[in-house]
Parts: structure tokens; sequence; C-alpha cells
């Protein structure tokens, strides 16, 4: 097919279904609230699945909740799979995750529309807990699916308020009765928002991703000795907070000195007995490295958990950290990524190659099969924050892309 021929996705439903997805776990001033095995993620699946029934598409649900829709094709061979997740941060827009699994179901009405067909059946996939936002770590469900991790092992698996992944799957009823890891895919494609400000500031309309960069979560806990903070002289004090605090300064000065793409964050902090008035006995605490290059992240990490031993030392504190997920940087496959390059260009679109800084379930897919993202831009760089935006125009390019795409690899040889 040339891009004469090409079926055109329709903008409307997608923004239409973008909107709608969006009323579930919406935040009152804009956003989306919907962590992973909510009530909010389990409304969002129900919707998802009905949109799936209803383009005729058999629906999977997994035994880690992964649901996997398939669209047939006119020979029984490993499905084209496109998708994204549909669990958001507690502070989530419209987009992340949503779109491309969104985007993906409109390729498929689209071709319904038009009666089409392509060689390979396609899929469209929504993996559990990408975020790792509750549970971690993120791309959980993708990484069972690949066998990454072992499903008794994700299924016990605590969230940070309590209940277990196992737990929330069976009250939301998504512990599916599907094999994890089925079906097999020939290729995965998944369109996201960059998340970040590069093809903005650049002007571009498509970000070609080449791959992911590596990341690794760490959780610190501090053990000190809680006191009367109006009696305790300051030299007989042993302040979990103390610690905490330097070694989150540690962080940013350590991203800071490496310099490059290193990237260091303390997202989540908490004080016990969390009290004006008493020095903090334990604080836990994370804190996020990044980096495309895995020798300094694994200098990063090493400094790190190095600086964290001697601080909590020099405070007569104690210090346990615990790695929450690490994941090396990925690659995609040319197979994958030179076809979003070669129908951006079809569209007559503006690219860039870059690196995904955010994880993304691409990156987990790519241990069992050839992957590859495309990227739209993000207005402002925003992103895991309410104000989460991508243009109208973008959001119905980015899925023009994806239609053409897969089209192009489903009917290859
Ligand atoms: O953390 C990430 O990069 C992704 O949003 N899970
Ligand atoms: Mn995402
Ligand atoms: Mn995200």
């Amino acid at each position: 097919m040339t891009e004469t021929t090409f079926p055109r996705i329709h903008a409307e439903r997608l923004l239409a279904s973008l909107q709608a997805l969006g009323q579930l776990g919406a935040l009152p001033g804009g956003g989306v609230n919907r962590l992973a095995l909510t009530d909010a993620d389990r409304m969002s699946r129900d919707w998802t699945v009905q949109r799936m029934r209803a383009l005729g598409m058999e629906v999977h649900i997994d035994a880690i909740g992964n649901g996997i829709a398939i669209y047939p094709g006119q020979e029984e061979r490993p499905p084209v799979m496109m998708g994204s997740h549909i669990d958001t941060v507690r502070t989530g827009g419209l987009y992340d995750g949503n779109y491309g699994v969104l985007a993906g179901l409109e390729v498929i009405a689209t071709l319904h529309d038009a009666g089409l067909r392509t060689r390979r059946p396609l899929a469209v996939a929504f993996f559990t807990n990408e975020e790792g936002a509750r549970f971690q770590p993120d791309m959980l469900g993708s990484l069972v699916y690949v066998g990454g991790l072992p499903l008794a092992e994700a299924l016990a698996t605590q969230g940070i308020d309590g209940p277990t992944v196992g737990e929330e799957l069976s009250r939301i009823g998504y512990a599916g009765p599907a094999p994890v890891g089925m079906p097999q895919v020939d290729s995965y494609v998944e369109l996201h928002i960059e998340q970040g400000p590069v093809l903005e500031q650049q002007g571009k309309q498509i970000g070609i991703v080449e791959g992911v960069q590596g990341i690794a979560w760490t959780e610190f806990t501090l053990e000190g000795v809680s006191n009367h903070a109006g009696t305790t002289p300051m030299a007989m004090r042993h302040d979990a907070g103390l610690v905490a605090s330097r070694i989150a300064v540690f962080a940013r000065e350590l991203a800071l000195r490496l310099g490059g793409r290193q990237l260091a964050t303390v997202g989540r902090m908490e004080f016990r007995p969390d009290l004006v008035n008493v020095v903090p006995n334990q604080v836990v605490f994370t804190v996020d490295l990044r980096n495309t290059d895995d020798m300094l992240l694994q200098q990063a990490e090493t400094e790190l958990r190095a600086f964290a031993a001697q601080a909590a030392k020099a405070e007569g504190v104690q210090c346990r950290a615990r790695q929450l997920a690490r994941f090396a940087p990925v690659a995609f496959d040319p197979l994958v990524v030179e076809q979003v390059a070669l129908q951006a260009a079809a569209l007559g679109l503006s690219t860039l190659r870059l690196p995904s800084g955010a994880g993304h379930d691409a990156q987990i897919l790519a241990r069992v099969c050839p992957a590859g993202m495309i990227f739209v831009p993000s207005a402002g760089g925003l992103s895991h924050n309410v104000r989460e935006y991508t243009a109208p125009q973008d959001l119905a390019q980015g899925a023009q892309v994806l239609l053409q795409v897969v089209w192009q690899l489903a009917n290859r040889p």
C-alpha cells in the first residue's frame, strides 16, 4: 500500500475515547488518579474490554491481569501487537499509557470499518501495573508476560498501601484464566507521548524511539531513635530524618556531578512517627536513578549506597537498602525503528531519533520480539502531572503512523 491508499484513522473517535476513558478515576481539578488494581483501574479495564469486544476482538485476561485482544488476520501466525497501559500515577494525565491502548483500538476500528484484514493477526494489549507507583517494580505485568518475573513472586508483591498484587487482582476480578505469555507475538509497537520536552523544543512531530534508558529504583529504610524535640541535646540525637535529607541532597549533587544524562529523583519519603515535636526514628524513602549509559548508572548506584551507609553511620542510624526495580538500557529493533521512520516520512512528518527517558512495556517486550515505539510531543514536556497535554493533531498523526507501521509489519512476507 502507498500512503495514498492507507485507510485514515478517525481523529474525532480517538479523541472522544481518550476523554471518555479519562472520566474513570478523574480528579476534580482535571487529570486522572488510576493507581494499578484500584477500583478506578477496574472500571477502566471493564470499559476497555467492552470496547475491544465491540470491535469483534477476542479478549484474553491472563493470570497477572494483562488484557490482550486479538483481531484475526488472513493467516494463523503470531500477531503484531500494539499496546501500553491504562493504570496511571496518582496525579496522572489523559495520555500516558491510555493513548497507546486507545490508538491501537482506533487502528483496529479503522481497519474493521474498511473491511481490511492483515496477513498476520493484530493484537492490542493493556499491561498490568506499568507505572510501578503502587506496586514495584514498574512494567510488572509485561515482565511476567515475557517470563522476566515469576507469576507467584509478582502476585505476592505488597503495595505501598498494604494489599498484595494477588489480593487486589482477585478483588477487582482480573485474576484471569489465560496463561501468561500467550500469545507469543511477532513484533510489538507502542505509541506513547514523549513525556519530556525534546520534540516540542526541536519542533518535531514524531519521535523515532531508538531505545529506553536504564532505570534503578532503591528503597532506603533508616532506623534512628525517636526522642523529644525539646529535651534532646543535638549531640545525643540519632535522627533518621537528618540522614534521609542528606542522602536526598547527595542524590541531586551526584546527578549534577556525573552530568550527561544522569538523573536522580527522591519521590517518596515517609517519616515515623511523623510528628512536629518528635525526632523521627524511622524514614522510608525512594531514590530513582536513570541513565542511558549502564556503566554510569552502576557507578551512581554504588556511590549512592556508599554515601547512605556512611551518613547513617555518622549519625548512629541503621540503614537498609532494597532494590525495587532495575532495568538495563534497551535498544529497539531496527525492523520496527526503521518502519517508524519510513511511515513518518511517507506522511511528510518531521522526525527526531531519541531514547526514551520513561520506562515502557516496549522495553520488556523487546526481550521476546522485535519492539519499538513512536513518540508524539508533550506540551511543555509535562507528564505525571494533571496538566499533561498533547495537541489533537499530534495525537491523530501518531495514530496514523501507528496504523501504517503495524500494517507493514503485519503484511511483510
Ligand atoms: O517510571 C517510569 O518511567 C514509567 O512511567 N513507569
Ligand atoms: Mn507510560
Ligand atoms: Mn508513566
